[in-house]
């Protein structure tokens, strides 16, 4: 019953960012993303009851216990659902182009929920694939569709999971720019906790996100990429706003984010549809025309390598692969 299983990493134009619930992952705001082709991570689960504990196996290699975190909170709940007590061993194997440097939470949490149910038998919908992998990284619920996906919060395990809104099948893309890592990162997850707990920000952010909610999904019905782009790229600029008021403070930004920022304002200026997202890393994402990306592409390369630009279009959402 180990199949192999493939999840894509998405994007968020709306971001999560701070928890109402940290055990069950509640977020405080319902997010929006659009799920890519370019980055996917496969995955196959095996329970054994000859093994003494889970192990992940990452690209070939084996995993210590600070990354089996994540994972073994999604095998026990699969393991309590399926009533058995089994341990696991996770092959996983990240699609990511080379040294892209880009974190994968969302799409290898998503390929383990799907990997992890389909080998302990549970039959789950796609909405419980969405919870299940919610519990191993919030951005991951999104992850199970294809195209632009809601994360709506919902109050509890039972009401918070994502849903498909939009296929994307218009005229938008993104490309990537990966920046030279300077400095090592503040995950997420500890970045949202001290935000949440300390930015007088936080409560500013929260206050503008339903308008930018429904903001965006009109522009999306309407395949705006004008107003799709803005409106993500005015919520990026507020998340990132609140890491600065935080205590100790901190930002993901580095002198190459804004240079790509400045880069795609000037793009802009020249008449392209063009604007740009970031998450918590240095990396920079932008929303582009799918029929103008090469343009693009090409003009980014004044300022970046051709190797740190990468082209992504709308993704699928999770497939199981074979059967074994
Ligand atoms: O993706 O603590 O899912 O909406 O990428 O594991 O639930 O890694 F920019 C930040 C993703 C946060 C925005 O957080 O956190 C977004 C972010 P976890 P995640």
């Amino acid at each position: 019953m180990s199949k192999w299983v493939r999840a894509h990493t998405n994007i968020a134009l709306i971001k999560y960012w701070g928890k109402e619930n940290e055990e069950f992952i509640i977020p405080k705001n319902n997010s929006l993303s659009l799920t890519l082709d370019a980055f996917y991570t496969d995955s196959k689960v095996t329970f054994d009851s000859s093994l003494k504990e889970d192990q992940l196996i990452l690209d070939g290699e084996k995993q210590d216990s600070i990354a089996l975190k994540k994972v073994s909170t999604i095998l026990d709940i699969v393991r309590d659902k399926a009533d058995f007590t089994d341990f696991a061993l996770v092959e996983s194997i990240n699609y990511v182009p080379t040294a892209a440097g880009l974190a994968s939470s969302a799409s290898g949490l998503a390929a383990l929920a799907g990997a992890a149910s389909a080998a302990a038998g549970l039959n789950l919908s796609s909405k419980e694939l969405s919870r299940l992998a919610r519990r191993g990284s919030g951005s991951a619920s999104r992850s199970i569709y294809g195209g632009f996906v809601e994360w709506e919060k919902g109050t509890n395990d039972e009401t918070s999971f994502a849903h498909p809104i939009d296929n994307a099948d218009w005229d938008i893309g993104m490309l990537f720019i990966i920046v030279k890592q300077a400095k090592k990162d503040v995950s997420s997850r500890d970045g949202m906790q001290r935000t949440v707990a300390t930015s007088p920000f936080y409560d500013g952010w929260l206050a503008t996100l339903d308008q930018d909610l429904t903001d965006i999904k009109i522009s999306i019905a309407e395949q705006s990429i004008n107003k799709v782009g803005a409106i993500a790229e005015r919520n990026a600029l507020k998340m990132h706003a609140t890491t600065l008021g935080a205590q100790p403070p901190f930002t993901y930004w580095t002198a190459d984010s804004m240079l790509a920022m400045e880069a795609v304002r000037t793009l802009r200026k020249e008449g392209y549809s063009v604007y740009f997202t970031m998450d918590a890393g240095p990396n920079v994402k932008v929303i582009c025309k799918q029929s103008e990306m090469s343009k693009i592409k090409k003009a980014l390369m004044s300022y970046f390598d051709e190797e740190q630009i990468i082209s992504a279009k709308p993704g699928p959402g999770i497939q199981v692969l074979e059967n074994e």
